[in-house]
């Protein structure tokens, strides 16, 4: 049997609207490589969904004075829609607070129980009186007790740097009420005993050393040699799944356990036999992608997880970590709200203008700087001159000039051109470069335009040489096609809009790139994508 792949994003939270760092950082890699294994004709599928428990979503739901699960089905409604505006094509996006996710859970936390890897712990944790819940570390506020400033928060003090312990604060507040009425209960929660898992763990890190980013393997590798310590998995909250277990009915499972099974879970919601064909099959590949802060839940906690249950789930076969990508003068919160997110932006310019810049600039090996000078360069230099440009005026000079144009062939020369570039395409593809593959279709399309002004075809029909014309604008043509297929992943519109001019209406393969070329002689002007300016550039200094 072939390949079989399952892609997977990280899962956005949803207590506000994903930013352009969460897209970049997880969810459009993985759309662009689902859309390569696409042109690959390679079997997979590519499962995402909205995170939906968590105490700041809990207390975004407070806020906006509804019940949580109400705020997280509209939350996550309107981010399905926004990134289905992005022209993220998902198999299926799913969403972590449902029924099947739920199965789920337990069928892998009762495992894990029964196997022996289910311990628990005692600890000290806030509770507020007035509220009568318990209180997250991060959300006890007060002074600190080495430099008596006022912001000390949680295990730290965000005024002298100090780690703190939260019961060292001075006149600790609650910053759900804001009140003072906090006490330090004793609590007993339930822990992945990560200690027992370490052989399992560090056999599988080790297997998949080749396969993961390097600052994912540096990060795992420094997290296990620090020594793996049971890892809590419930929480005194109301808002998540409740855990079957006596003695812990009136507790709710750790949003991070629930939410790399929601992997899982997601994907039975899609199709209970398909998900079972994919998650239990020998030769499945599980390719993962995700931003930096959440490496150790997915290269320690959850493959414990899997070998600790033992029920025949794929392990991570490779583990795509992203760097930040840093938004300089512009915003990108998520809670403050007015930041630039996934929603806002598309009011600036459309999902492939987005979609291009956010790839050419995606932050693979370190943290990378997006400017409103660099959007404006990618957009109108890059993406309109270069390729638009090309494309619009091969089109428009070959159909102006179709009795001119006979046979179709490429030249010996051109040929191979397209042949090592798309090699280099695919080969940055299968070590999951996107941004590198990008920068081959960029090269195409300039030489393109080299071919074009050094060979002048528009001087050529003038006197008629359909020899001359011929040979320069189907090497051109060849060229054009390319670029189209090369394209579409990254601006799925704008490449489909290419490969119409030859006759190719459906989602483009690779193998089509050896049909005959089929150019369709068209007299309309071909607008790929349009050129931003000071409307633009004012949208984004708002975000300043
Ligand atoms: N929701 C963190 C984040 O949105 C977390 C990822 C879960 S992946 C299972 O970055
Ligand atoms: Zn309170």
């Amino acid at each position: 049997m072939g390949r079989r792949i399952i892609v997977t994003s990280a899962l956005p939270y949803i207590n506000g609207m994903p930013h352009l760092g969460n897209l970049v950082g997880s969810i459009l890699p993985a759309d662009l490589y689902s859309r390569y294994l696409k042109m690959a004709g390679i079997e997979h599928i590519f499962i995402c969904g909205s995170d939906q428990h968590g105490t700041p979503i809990e207390l975004s739901a407070i806020r906006n004075n509804i019940g949580p699960e109400k705020f997280a089905d509209m939350m996550h409604a309107r981010t399905k829609r926004a990134l289905e505006e992005m022209e993220c094509d998902f198999t299926y996006y799913g969403k972590t607070h449902t029924e099947e996710n739920k199965k789920a859970v337990y069928k892998l936390f009762e495992a894990l129980d029964r196997n022996g890897y289910i311990c628990s712990e005692e600890a000290v944790q806030a509770y507020c009186n007035f509220d009568k819940r318990f209180v997250p570390d991060r959300m006890i506020e007060g002074r600190c007790p080495y430099c008596a400033g006022t912001h000390a928060r949680g295990d730290q003090c965000d005024d002298c740097g100090k780690l703190l312990d939260p019961q060292e604060i001075i006149n600790p507040k609650c910053s759900i009420c804001g009140k003072n009425e906090i006490e330090f209960r004793s609590t007993t929660n339930l822990a992945l005993d990560l200690p027992k898992l370490s052989d399992g763990i560090v056999g599988f890190v080790d297997r998949i050393k080749g396969n993961i980013s390097k600052n994912a393997l540096n990060k795992t590798t420094s997290f296990v040699e620090l020594g793996l310590k049971p890892r809590q998995i419930t929480r005194d909250l109301k808002w998540g799944f409740t855990v079957p277990k006596k003695g812990f009915e009136d507790k709710v499972f750790y949003v991070w356990f629930d939410a790399v099974i929601g992997y899982i879970g997601i994907t039975n919601e899609w199709s209970a036999k398909e998900s079972e064909a994919y998650w239990m099959g020998s030769d499945t590949e599980l390719v993962q992608f995700m931003g930096k802060d959440n490496i150790e839940f997915h290269t320690v906690i959850w493959p414990g997880i899997l070998i600790g249950a033992r029920q025949g789930y794929a392990l991570p076969a490779r583990i795509m970590v992203y760097e930040y990508l840093n938004s300089g003068k512009m915003k990108f919160s998520k809670s403050r709200g007015n930041g630039l997110n996934i929603e806002n932006a598309l009011e600036v310019m459309g999902a492939e203008q987005w979609r291009f810049v956010l790839s050419y600039l995606m932050p693979e090996t370190s943290d990378t700087e997006l400017s409103e000078d660099l959007i404006f360069e990618i957009v109108n230099k890059i993406m309109n001159d270069k390729i638009g440009n090309l494309i619009n005026r091969a089109i428009v000079i070959s159909s102006r000039n179709k009795t001119l144009l006979v046979g179709e062939s490429v030249s010996t020369e051109i040929g191979n051109k397209l042949r090592t570039v798309l090699d280099g395409y695919v080969r940055n593809f299968e070590n999951v470069k996107m941004r590198e593959s990008l920068r081959c279709v960029v090269e195409l399309a300039d030489l393109g335009n080299e071919i074009m002004s050094a060979k002048m075809p528009w001087e050529l029909a003038k006197c008629n040489d359909a020899e001359g014309f011929s040979a320069v604008m189907n090497d051109v043509l060849h060229i054009c096609k390319y670029v189209g297929v090369m394209l579409w992943p990254y601006a799925p519109k704008a490449g489909s809009m290419i490969l119409q001019n030859f006759g190719i209406k459906i989602e483009p393969q690779f193998g089509m790139l050896e049909d005959s070329l089929g150019f369709i002689p068209n007299n309309e002007p071909v607008q790929l994508f349009s050129k931003i300016g000071d409307k633009e550039r004012d949208a984004l200094m708002g975000f300043r």
